[in-house]
């Protein structure tokens, strides 16, 4: 059954007081898949849920910076690239992590696992505890990296978790691509024509490299701002207000600074039904046909004529009547339904949008639960999916579609019966394990 299988895999994953990814091709923490990872375990173990953020927030840089991975030192180097050594920085935990970020999903997913157990005083103190770890998140954003337009940007494909989307096509290739220095590691687990180039991985080992070599400071050849990112930014300023308000804090600043980001994205990143991304430095929108730019749908404040032009454009250049949203649209020439970010659907980015979908279009936010339902039946918790055949590609037993199919059984029921949520998932969690785990993080 699709929920037992969901837990034992979340179980298989958890490392103490993280998940991974995967065992095999991401072996240590990292920081948007816990974000979704804590939102399925809220479901059916809170606990574990506020471990899994709390242990990443352990690793947060002194100016707010939340690290894109948390390195176990448990972990041989070799066993990821590029590891700690490549890095060269530890968090002032003493914790080895990356120096870059992603987008910031964690004061969403915060509020989700404390609405799992609202009357529960541990998840009372969780939030008084992770509420000054988020804003510290959102003002390194602001300080770092926002633009006079008032849009934050990323300086490395990996910090918009998309990586190898066309979308970035026309920046990267004006990347200077050095020698690698290392021996990719995801080729030992997954097929080439699934994963990135050789050419694109010199590029992103290049780019990481100038930034470490500038005390992660300054960006370099790649900066853009990126619909999914901003978009991530926003919602996270609304839950920052919902949780300030819950602990007594004024949750007014959130809500302007969401309005804000909202005004900011629909003047310069909206054309013609869909965001795009934009180079800061020329003022230039880098048009594309990722579905990243259906992301600000999640936004409660978008005027409601661009809601109803990003639905259309979901309808028709992304076909999404099929169920699964493909991460790029299937009519562009760029569309490839089995390599990693070019094309495949995968459940996190398609939860993203289900979230907006499903508030304004009931009838299709049914049809895309439905279909990510489908896809991990047919082909298993797979890392993405061929939005129309549903085979699955890249590592399997992959954290973030267990997770998120606990939480669409829970919101939205399984074949139909709503009944599926709540309980059922709990007691399907205590059968699995017991729920005595992560103590030294909570503690
Ligand atoms: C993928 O990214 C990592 C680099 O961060 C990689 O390819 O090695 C992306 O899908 C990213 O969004 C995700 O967070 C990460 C771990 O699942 O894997």
């Amino acid at each position: 059954m699709i929920l037992r299988d969901a837990v034992r895999v979340l179980v298989a994953n958890w490392d103490g007081s993280h998940t991974v990814p995967s065992r095999r091709l991401y072996p240590h923490q990292w920081s948007w898949d816990s974000a979704f990872v804590a939102i399925g375990n809220a479901r059916w173990s809170p606990r574990r849920a506020r471990a899994e953020l709390l242990t990443l927030f352990g690793a947060q840089w002194r100016d707010g910076r939340v690290p894109h991975i948390v390195f176990n030192p448990a972990v041989p180097e070799g066993a990821y690239f590029p590891g700690p050594e490549f890095w060269e920085v530890r968090a002032p935990s003493g914790t080895a992590t990356s120096g870059i970020v992603q987008p910031p999903v964690h004061a969403l997913a915060a509020w989700r696992v404390h609405q799992a157990a609202p009357d529960s005083p541990d998840s009372r103190a969780f939030l008084s505890r992770i509420y000054p770890r988020l804003v510290a998140q959102q003002q390194f954003l602001r300080t770092a990296r926002r633009s006079q337009e008032g849009l934050v940007s990323i300086v490395h494909p990996w910090e918009s978790g998309m990586d190898n989307s066309p979308a970035w096509d026309r920046v990267l290739a004006e990347v200077e691509a050095g020698p690698m220095g290392a021996v990719r590691r995801d080729l030992a687990h997954v097929s080439a024509e699934e994963r990135p180039t050789d050419r694109d991985y010199e590029r992103y080992a290049a780019l990481a490299r100038a930034y470490r070599d500038t005390g992660y400071r300054r960006a370099g050849a790649f900066e853009v701002e990126c619909p999914l990112f901003n978009a991530a930014y926003a919602v996270a300023e609304h839950h920052l207000a919902l949780i300030a308000e819950r602990i007594g804090c004024d949750p007014e600043p959130h809500e302007q600074e969401a309005a804000a980001m909202t005004s900011a994205m629909v003047e310069h990143l909206y054309d013609d039904g869909l965001f795009h991304a934009r180079d800061p430095r020329s003022g230039r929108l880098l048009r594309s046909h990722s579905a990243a730019g259906l992301v600000p749908l999640m936004l409660p404040g978008l005027p409601r004529e661009v809601a109803s032009a990003l639905i259309g454009s979901a309808l028709d250049r992304f076909e999404v009547k099929g169920g699964l949203i493909p991460s790029f649209a299937p009519g562009a020439p760029e569309f490839d339904a089995a390599r990693y970010w070019r094309g495949p659907s995968w459940i996190n980015l398609t939860w993203l949008i289900w979230q907006g979908l499903r508030e304004r279009r009931p009838d299709l936010g049914a049809l895309v639960a439905d279909g990510m339902v489908r896809a991990v039946t047919h082909a298993g918790f797979r890392e993405y999916f061929d939005p129309f055949t549903l085979e699955g590609h890249g590592c399997r037993d992959f954290s973030w579609s267990a997770a998120l199919v606990l939480d669409i059984a829970a919101e939205h029921g399984l074949d139909g019966v709503p009944a599926a949520s709540g309980q059922v998932i709990q007691e399907i969690g205590r059968l699995v394990e017991g729920d005595h785990v992560g103590d030294h993080v909570l503690a």
